[in-house]
């Protein structure tokens, strides 16, 4: 279709996963690290515990049901953003390791392990760049691949939800801040908020997009699969509803075609086949399914069980674990299930006391209070402050 507006000196855009449900949302409090830019799940604000898994996004330029590209990157477990990292007009998704950001260009370590970061066209040149928050610090990098903050702000208060966009179509992003249905709105960094307005609900997830392409960010709330998208940033109905993927996707917003109009990205879980016992049933609650090896050395020479960050399985040993009582079987699955955890909060494997960890992560998983055999206070310690979202390390 034919592009009748002007076409804006930039891209802004970004969004950020977060999916599903969280069950442990209690102990992590305003703390985490990560919703990321402009896609928010109040259900889902913590990282380690509920984090979307999978590698697969399925990107859609318009509201049909049908997506247009596939793409596969990361591993099942990397937190992602989207953004127009090299000013060619399309968002792409990237993916963070700790603070490492694939972006395409270049990997760029910017701020902390435990920083929340987002992505935006801060000073309007067309290139999105990024910006870390700490407590009610910003530090936006104007900079493509620096590891150097251009600016440092402060913003909102701690533990508030922060919304980037492009709010007054001026070229250049912004933040806002979202407090239950209430958000408050800057078009500048500093100073107080210009508008504010209610949208929706306090539990809708709420994703930010220049939907009709006119250069201003408004935003769209999701129940489900249901997207209820309006242009204007104000209270009022909705300007359209879709519905699009699965309720158990998690959703990105980008321009992926460069037509100045933003639309949805989903990113996709491998299938889970319908659990059949409880170690497939724990697995399947952290969107991981369980195969079966017939050697007890599959994995390496001691493993029961098996994680791997290229898998979206528990690979378990039934001959290792024939005589095993079922508590010591889905141990084994919560064990997988907190290394999937340690990868979210800290972005590698290479964990001082790894196994050990797991196992008071399990612990905590299970609410056992004796803890597994190994596990010290200071490994139980370790386990709250991943299970709160971020990294002890
Ligand atoms: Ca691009
Ligand atoms: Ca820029
Ligand atoms: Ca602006
Ligand atoms: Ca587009």
């Amino acid at each position: 279709m034919e592009h009748h507006a002007a076409r804006r000196p930039q891209r802004r855009l970004l969004g950020v996963v977060v999916a599903t449900i969280a069950l442990l949302l209690s102990v992590a409090g305003p703390a985490a690290a990560f919703r990321g830019g402009s896609v928010d799940d109040p259900a889902a604000r913590n990282p380690a515990t509920r984090g979307p898994t999978g590698k697969t996004y399925l990107l859609n330029n318009g509201w049909d049901a049908a997506h247009d590209t596939t793409v596969v990157t990361g591993n099942h477990y990397d937190r992602v953003y989207t953004g127009d990292f090299d000013g060619d007009g399309r968002d792409t998704v990237v993916y963070r390791r700790r603070a490492t950001y694939a972006l395409g260009r270049c990997y760029q370590v910017f701020g902390r392990a435990n920083d929340e970061a987002f992505v935006g066209d801060w000073d309007g040149n067309g290139t999105d760049t990024l910006a870390v928050r700490r407590g009610n610090t910003i530090m936006l990098s104007n900079t493509p691949c620096s590891g150097r903050a251009d600016r440092t702000i402060t913003y909102g208060r701690v533990g508030d939800v922060v919304l980037v966009g492009d709010w007054d179509g001026d070229g250049k992003d912004s933040f806002a801040v979202r407090r239950g249905n209430v958000f408050y709105v800057k078009n500048r960094l500093t100073g107080p908020p210009e508008l504010t307005f209610a949208y929706g609900r306090p539990s809708d997830t709420v994703l930010v997009g220049d939907w009709d392409g006119y250069g201003r960010d408004t935003l769209a709330v999701r129940r489900g699969n249901a997207y209820y998208v309006r242009n204007a940033l104000s209270a009022g109905p909705a300007n359209f509803r879709a519905n699009y993927g699965r309720a158990a996707d998690a959703a990105l917003v980008g321009d992926w075609n460069g037509d100045n109009k933003d639309s949805l990205g989903l990113r996709r879980r491998d299938a889970i086949p319908a659990p059949r016992n409880g170690i497939e049933r724990i697995a399947a609650a952290y969107g991981m399914s369980v195969r079966y090896s017939p050697r007890p050395e599959r994995c390496s020479p001691t493993a029961a069980g098996c994680f791997g960050l290229d898998r979206s399985y528990i690979w378990i040993s039934n001959t290792r674990m024939a005589g095993w009582s079922t508590a010591r079987k889905e141990h084994t699955a919560w064990h997988e299930v907190g290394h999937s955890m340690q990868y979210k909060a800290c972005g590698r494997m290479d964990l001082p006391r790894l196994e050990q960890l797991a196992n008071a992560l399990a612990d905590a998983l299970q609410g056992t209070t004796k803890p597994w055999v190994s596990v010290t206070p200071a490994d139980q310690r370790n386990a709250r402050t991943i299970l709160a979202g971020r990294c002890p390390f």
